[in-house]
């Protein structure tokens, strides 16, 4: 017993030095970021860090910095990037941004004005998680493209991010594989020096693999919505929306392309990759009001997935141009007038969509026809508004006429379009059951031998190659020159049980009129961070030990 007595200590002395000397530690750390810190600061709660890049210097794989509310501005004309993030994760320990419980860390970008192309946030490593952050203001100083958020790096989450008013693309994903992008809006983006053409919401563009945006919202971009062009790696666009995009935002005036998805336009000769032109999934997902196109094809010479997409109100609902051989899937879509169904079809396959099958399609098939739905506030894990917009009615025509494509379904089959009655309002791959385990619904976001990452950004991507054929003058279209009313913005108005007529074209979105007119766009994230890690400091070892494995499980399953 003596020897045990006395050996303990030195034991435990031994084991802090080796600590000390390695390094190591017995569990993952929480930092503190806030507009009132001091670099100079240890981090803690009580004495915060002022700068993302002083954390990052202090955590480790595992560790979770917490960014408090409030404002952090940028400014000047030396410095490029906002914030620089370098210092990945591993697997099993990323590094996490959250915003701190209830609060919204902005990103204000506006005063940094370097002859530079601009990065607001500069994701250039692996396997970190950022949530719950605001980025607004990116500048475009010179020609070439600015970025609010650009991301070169695998393995990373980008979660609840509120990305509005640049003078540039919102989330580019420019080289790196299985990164998922979730439940992020980009808004009200417009680059000034190349006329709004590369000013999409989001953008997967990597020569990387399994890139995913899922539950993300695009609205009032000068270009597209999504926008996969020049992209050599697969990307998949789910449970997502776009809408009004191809505007000078906040009016009716023509911006650039404006497709709301814009799902392919890579691989044509000599640009044929060795792991030949990428299959892109698009599916759950819904289009309306865009300037020229709800759904895009953009000249892919080889085929894309579209399954379950809602197209309402676009000159062309789906153009499926494409240039070569094409072998595109097209199941269970609903175009919705006005705005031509298909167009350009000439490769692949398009069986039980509405245009193929012998159903009708109009308001009445809906429980609302308010657009203005599509602005609500997100609910409180972040994932799109449960709206009545584009739902089906318990008597349409259109439910349960689908076919399985690996998606969840309730009834005898899937429905038509993007929100499958008796599910969740938003499709969601990830955490609805499946009624067909043989079937996979993997989002991609494991990778398996994806291809190598870019060190670079593909030149002018969203800009080169092939470009759209756009279709100007919208229909009805009578809305003046000049800025208007934002045309989606009092939003929020509840919800419209029975509608009588489908709404005319693009720009007539109107809020219901019991809203005050013309209520800035949101301008936070005003999702709730519901799972966010206790903010309490744990004490015991065993509440790190529980909460490291519940973090751990948490993001694997997202990460399905
Ligand atoms: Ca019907
Ligand atoms: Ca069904
Ligand atoms: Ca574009």
């Amino acid at each position: 017993m003596t020897t045990v007595r006395i050996l303990y200590p030195y034991a435990l002395a031994v084991c802090l030095v080796v600590q000390a000397v390695h390094g190591t530690r017995a569990a993952a750390e929480d930092f503190y970021v806030a507009v009132d810190g001091v670099d100079g600061n240890p981090g803690s709660e009580a004495k915060p860090f002022r700068t993302i890049e002083q954390a990052q210097a202090a955590a480790a794989p595992g560790d979770t910095v917490y960014v408090r509310g409030g404002i952090y501005r940028f400014s000047g004309t030396q410095a490029a990037i906002g914030v620089a993030f370098t210092k990945s994760g591993t697997e099993s320990k990323p590094i996490r941004y959250f915003a701190a419980p209830g609060e919204v860390p902005i990103f204000d970008l506006f005063e940094l004005k370097p002859q530079a192309r601009v990065t607001g946030l500069d994701i250039k490593c692996s396997w970190i998680h950022i949530r719950g952050m605001e980025i607004r203001g990116v500048r475009q100083l010179i020609v070439g493209d600015s970025w609010s958020v650009r991301i070169r790096g695998d393995h990373n989450v980008i979660e609840q991010l509120n990305v509005h008013d640049g003078e540039a693309p919102g989330i580019f994903i420019a080289s790196g594989a299985s990164n998922l992008i979730l439940n992020c809006d980009s808004h009200h983006n417009y680059d000034p020096l190349e006329d709004g053409g590369n000013a999409d919401g989001f953008g997967c563009h990597s020569s990387g693999g399994d890139n995913v945006l899922r539950g993300c919202r695009a609205y009032e971009n000068s270009d597209d919505g999504f926008d996969f062009i020049n992209a050599p790696g697969t990307c998949t666009a789910e449970g997502s929306w776009a809408f009004r995009n191809g505007f000078i935002p906040d009016t009716n005036m023509a911006g650039a392309n404006g497709a709301g998805f814009k799902s392919g336009g890579f691989g044509l000769p000599p640009n044929i990759p060795a792991t030949g032109v990428p299959r892109h999934v698009v599916r759950g997902n819904l289009a309306f009001g865009n300037r020229a196109i709800g759904v895009y094809a953009n000249h892919h010479p080889g085929g894309i997935d579209f399954f379950n997409n809602t197209a309402f109100d676009n000159p062309a609902n789906f153009n499926m141009l494409a240039s070569g051989t094409s072998s595109h899937k097209l199941r269970n879509n609903l175009a919705v007038e006005p705005g031509r169904a298909i167009t350009s079809f000439n490769g692949g396959t398009d069986t039980d969509n509405s245009w193929t099958l012998p159903v009708t399609v109009s308001s009445a098939d809906f429980m609302g026809m308010d657009r203005a739905q599509a602005l609500l506030p997100r609910q409180a894990d972040g994932s799109l508004p449960n709206i009545a917009f584009m739902h089906l009615t318990p008597d349409s025509d259109l439910l349960d006429r689908g076919e399985d494509v690996g998606l969840p379904f309730s009834g005898s089959g899937p429905d038509l379009g993007a929100f499958e009655s008796g599910l969740p309002t938003t499709m969601n791959p990830m955490d609805a059951g499946s009624p067909d385990p043989g079937v996979s619904v993997d989002a991609g976001v494991p990778t398996t031998g994806a291809a190598g990452m870019q060190t670079s950004t593909p030149a002018g991507a969203g800009a080169a190659g092939q470009t759209t054929t756009t279709t100007p003058a919208l229909a009805g279209s009578t809305a003046p020159a000049g800025r208007a009313a934002p045309p989606l913005a009092a939003a929020a108005g509840q919800a419209s049980p029975t509608p009588s007529v489908i709404a005319g074209s693009a720009g007539s979105v109107q809020a219901p009129a019991s809203q005050p007119p013309a209520a800035p766009p949101p301008q936070s994230c005003s999702c709730r961070l519901a799972s966010a890690p206790a903010g309490a400091s744990p004490t015991s070892w065993f509440s790190w030990l529980a909460l490291g494995t519940l973090a751990v499980l948490a993001r694997r399953r997202r990460a399905r």
